[in-house]
C-alpha cells in the first residue's frame, strides 16, 4: 500500500509516512466500527411484528454515555497520535541542523523564484543567482530555505521529500531538508493561489557532489 506514495528521498520522510499510516489505521478502525454498528442496528432493529418502536423520554446520563464515551476515546487516541507525532514534528519544524546550502525561495503568481547567494555567500549582492522553477542542491547535505511570497499565499510542496510549507507574503519561514538520493523531483504549489495555480510547478534536482560542484562552476561564476 505504500506504493501510493512517491519514493521517499528525505531524512525525515520515513517519520512522516509512519505518522500517515498510524492516522490511516486509527481512522480506518473507527470507520469500520461505526459503519458496522450502523449496519448491525439497521438489521437487528428493523421494523417487524415482534417489536414496537420505543419512545425515549431521555435518561440523561445513560444516553449521554453514547456520546461521552466515544468522545473520550477519540480524545485519548488524538493525544496518542500527537505524542507519537512529536518526534516527526520536532525533526521538521524544530531546530534545523547546520545548513550546507542556503537559498531563498519566493512564490509568485505563478512560479517559484529560487535565489542563491552566489560565491560570496551573502544575499542581495550583485553575484546572487536567481532561477525560475529550478532548484539545484547536493545530495546528503542540509539545505536551508528562507521561504516567502511576493503576492498571495502559496505552498511549497515536494512530495518526494514529504515536505510541505505554506509561503506567506510579508513573512519569511525557515524550511530545511536533506535529500538522500540524486534525481529530479517535482516541486508543486499546494495552495490554490489563482488562475495559473496548476502551472506553478518547478523541479528540484538533487546532484551528486561532483555534478553539484560542476553546476555551481557553470552557473555561479561568470
Ligand atoms: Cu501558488
Amino acid at each position: 500500500m505504500a506504493k501510493w506514495f512517491p519514493h521517499n528521498v528525505s531524512t525525515f520522510g520515513g517519520d512522516i509516512d509512519s505518522l500517515f499510516w498510524l492516522i490511516f489505521w486509527v481512522g480506518l478502525a473507527w470507520f469500520v466500527l461505526a459503519e458496522g454498528l450502523i449496519l448491525y442496528f439497521v438489521i437487528r432493529y428493523r421494523r417487524g411484528k415482534s417489536q414496537k418502536a420505543a419512545y425515549i423520554t431521555g435518561v440523561p446520563w445513560r444516553q449521554s454515555a453514547w456520546i461521552l464515551v466515544p468522545a473520550a476515546v477519540v480524545l485519548v487516541l488524538d493525544l496518542a497520535v500527537d505524542a507519537m507525532g512529536a518526534h516527526a514534528f520536532e525533526a521538521v519544524k524544530g531546530e534545523s541542523p547546520q545548513p550546507d546550502v542556503r537559498l531563498r525561495l519566493t512564490g509568485e503568481q505563478f512560479g517559484w523564484n529560487i535565489t542563491y547567494p552566489g560565491p560570496d555567500g551573502v544575499f542581495d549582492t550583485p553575484d546572487d543567482l536567481v532561477m525560475l522553477y529550478e532548484m539545484h542542491v547536493p545530495v546528503n547535505k542540509t539545505v536551508a530555505i528562507a521561504l516567502g511570497s511576493k503576492d498571495v499565499i502559496h505552498s511549497f510542496f515536494v512530495p518526494a521529500l514529504r515536505l510541505k510549507q505554506d509561503a506567506l507574503p510579508g513573512r519569511e519561514i525557515p524550511v530545511w531538508f536533506k535529500a538522500t538520493e540524486p534525481g529530479d523531483y517535482e516541486i508543486l504549489c499546494a495552495e490554490l493561489c489563482g488562475f495559473g495555480h496548476t502551472k506553478m510547478r518547478g523541479m528540484l534536482t538533487v546532484h551528486t557532489d561532483e555534478s553539484y560542484a560542476q553546476w555551481v562552476r557553470e552557473n555561479w561564476e561568470q
